[in-house]
């Protein structure tokens, strides 16, 4: 797990795929530049003085990015790091799913990040996550923020569970077929956090397997 700083305040979630890059949301980096993004890496809480900063060498925004008022299109970034990340007992990769078939309805899925507690609380000091549950494209499309569903994203829904503001960029992580966890999803948009018959709205990470294999091509893969 990653927190994405912007000007030295926690802006974002992102998540390490290699030792090389970190994942997270288009919109996250739309509009930056290197200088102002701070990555940090293995950390619970955001007010610790032992912090791991990997120095950010480029960012990545998906060629076809472009925003709504409301939503995002192909929301996907990457953070190449200009050194290699040491993995440790609190900085391993989270690896991408293996088989871009898969849809995931149904699966309880785990989002994490530092965003918001609550609609209108204050973000989180220490990381937290908790457990949603994938619905299909065709179920979120006949919710209240359907209108807005396209293949590439991915939807979530558990009463009273959700992302919420701050927590964009982060992962939605499943375990796969072969028993490990997966990045399924990164975390998007959302019209309030946890709002009955709104559920949270992620980019659909299968759908960017071609884009992430060519813009990580000169990196090791993930190993589990
Ligand atoms: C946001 O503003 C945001 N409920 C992200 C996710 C969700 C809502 C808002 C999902 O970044």
């Amino acid at each position: 797990m990653v927190a994405i700083l912007f000007d030295g305040y926690m802006n974002c979630g992102g998540s390490l795929i290699n030792d090389r890059y970190v994942l997270t949301a288009g919109h996250c980096v739309h509009g930056l530049n290197v200088q102002n993004v701070t990555v940090m890496v293995g950390m619970n809480d955001l007010l610790t003085k032992s912090r791991l900063l990997p120095p950010v060498e480029r960012l990545i925004l998906h060629e076809e990015y472009s925003r709504d008022y409301l939503h995002d299109i192909n929301d996907i970034a990457l953070i190449k790091l200009a050194m290699p990340v040491a993995f440790s007992s609190f900085v391993s990769p989270i690896c991408l799913p293996q088989n871009e078939a898969v849809d995931y309805t149904g699966n309880l899925a785990i989002v994490a990040g530092w965003g918001r507690v609550g609609q209108d609380e204050p973000l989180a000091r220490y990381l937290r996550a908790t457990e949603v549950r994938v619905i299909s494209n065709e179920v979120c499309r006949n919710t209240a923020i359907g209108e807005h569903i396209s293949d590439s994203m991915l939807c979530t829904y558990l009463e009273k569970k959700d992302a919420c503001q701050g927590d964009s960029g982060g992962p939605l992580a499943a375990v796969g077929i072969d028993g490990h966890f997966e990045q399924i999803g990164v975390v998007s948009w959302g019209i309030g956090c946890a709002r009955v018959n709104m559920p949270g709205v992620f980019t659909r990470v299968t759908k960017f397997m071609n884009w992430l294999r060519y813009n990580t091509r000169d990196a090791n893969y993930c190993s589990r």
